[in-house]
């Protein structure tokens, strides 16, 4: 018998697109499923773990695991090889530490897991489990029986935190800065998100402004770091702010926070774009100057359209809104549309409006405003749910647009915000 060929992760991890072929792994075994791809039942989801293994993958698409025919009819006529470096999933570092996720989430990635929410219009207020997720690198472990964080070189105690601070709770809404990059036209690097890295919650917490001391007054910035060593910042005028309600949370929905969130501490900085919501807070510092590092004070946050262009980091978000459903229903013979949406504005601006139009923008209704139209104007932190009725009509074609406190409103195309990095796309939002 031919002996197998023998090959290491690293040359598996090169076999990722049809041209190069689409190699993956399980056990100590390599399989060519580029012939498969277009068969797989689950669709194009399989390339998730191109070049990869596929005991993670299958840890959340678990009906494979209870399949033994999996491996031994469609697994075993693909095999080409051996790996000669195989190490155990279980016993592979970081990642096998991953908490368990929900199979509703749409995953990108996996490593690290970026992945959107779904069911959007069921809850306001989502529920833990079908959160979006974005992650850097590989989610922490923590014991948080002896956690402790440092404000300003001073270490104090999650425990202090929880025990002698008073807690507070604000419902949030946080939004991916790169939340629609896949509309734009020409594509950008980063996550192809759809509208669904966007989520709301309720965080128990303590207000950060409490946890300062008066000298901070007199810093610009403050910084934070987390344990998975991101840095970001935030200026003092919104963490200082007795109506900023910037919040290191330790609770969601009433729970721990979960571990892909940020357990055991998470900034909150209401209507600010996702990545300023540090995770796993580590250490917070006043400063003169806003945090060095890739998500701050360098590129991978600016909306620059070109590379030379000086251009501030993004902070709060620009007024949006997205179409997530539309139902037809007939009564007595007439057909009619329910068009359903949520929408929301950065920097606590409520919404005022959502149109709506069925003939691409020529006339506008103004939708009914629902859950969180309720939400003092001035702050504004979390989405406003809304829906419109239309009668049936040829060639429907549906667009909306919000309307925040300030006025602002979305622009028509995203052609005219595009930008290198795919970021803050609200234009109108089309089905
Ligand atoms: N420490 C840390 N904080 C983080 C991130 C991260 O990777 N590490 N991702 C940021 C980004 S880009 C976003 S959009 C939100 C996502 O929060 P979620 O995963 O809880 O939905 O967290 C932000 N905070
Ligand atoms: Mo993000």
């Amino acid at each position: 018998m031919l002996s197998l060929a023998g090959f290491s992760y690293s040359d598996v991890s090169k076999h990722k697109t049809k041209k190069t072929g689409i190699w993956m792994t399980y056990k100590d075994n390599v399989y060519d499923v580029t012939g498969f791809i277009d068969n797989h039942p689950g669709g194009n989801i399989i390339m998730l773990a191109a070049g990869n293994r596929l005991e993670p993958y299958w840890n959340i698409y678990k009906q494979h695991t209870n399949n033994k025919n999996i491996v031994n009819d469609i697994l075993e006529p693909m095999k080409i090889g051996k790996l000669t470096d195989y190490v155990p999933y279980e016993q592979c570092d970081p990642y096998i530490r991953e908490p368990k996720r929900n199979q509703l989430l749409k995953f990108h990635s996996i490593f690290p897991c970026n992945a959107e929410t779904s069911n959007i219009m069921d809850n306001y207020i989502t529920p833990n489990k079908l959160w979006y997720i974005r992650n850097h690198s590989h989610v922490p472990l923590v014991n948080a029986d002896n956690y402790n964080i440092y404000i300003n070189g001073t270490e104090i105690t999650l425990k202090d935190i929880k025990e002698k601070f008073p807690k507070n709770e604000i419902i949030t809404t946080i939004q991916c800065a790169g939340n629609r990059r896949s509309e734009y036209n020409p594509k950008t690097s980063g996550t192809q998100w759809n509208y669904g890295a966007i989520s709301t919650a309720k965080w128990g917490g303590v207000w950060l402004r409490d946890l300062l001391n008066d000298d901070s007054i007199k810093g610009k910035h403050v910084q934070f770091e987390s344990l998975d060593s991101v840095k970001i910042s935030i200026p003092i005028e919104k963490a200082l702010n007795p109506f900023g309600d910037v919040m290191l949370a330790y609770e969601m929905n009433n729970e721990d926070i979960s571990r892909d969130h940020g357990y055991p501490l998470r900034l909150i900085v209401p209507g600010y774009v996702g990545i300023r919501n540090l995770k796993w807070i580590k250490k917070i510092d006043i400063c003169d100057t806003e945090a060095d590092g890739p998500w701050q004070s360098g590129i991978s946050y600016r909306p620059r359209r070109t590379k030379d262009e000086k251009i501030p980091t993004i902070q709060e978000y620009p007024v949006q809104s997205v179409i997530v459903e539309i139902n037809r229903y007939d009564d007595n013979g007439e057909k009619y549309y329910v068009v359903k949406g949520f929408a929301l504005s950065g920097g606590g601006r409520g919404i005022i409006r959502v149109d709506v139009s069925i003939n691409g923008g020529k006339t506008w209704k103004d939708a009914k405003l629902r859950e969180g139209s309720e939400q003092n104007v001035n702050k504004a932190w979390a989405w406003t749910f809304w829906d419109i009725t239309f009668k049936e009509t040829k060639n429907m074609d549906i667009c909306c647009k919000a309307t925040d406190t300030s006025y602002n409103t979305q622009p028509q195309e995203n052609k005219d915000i595009w930008n290198m990095r795919g970021l803050i796309n609200n234009s109108w939002h089309r089905v």
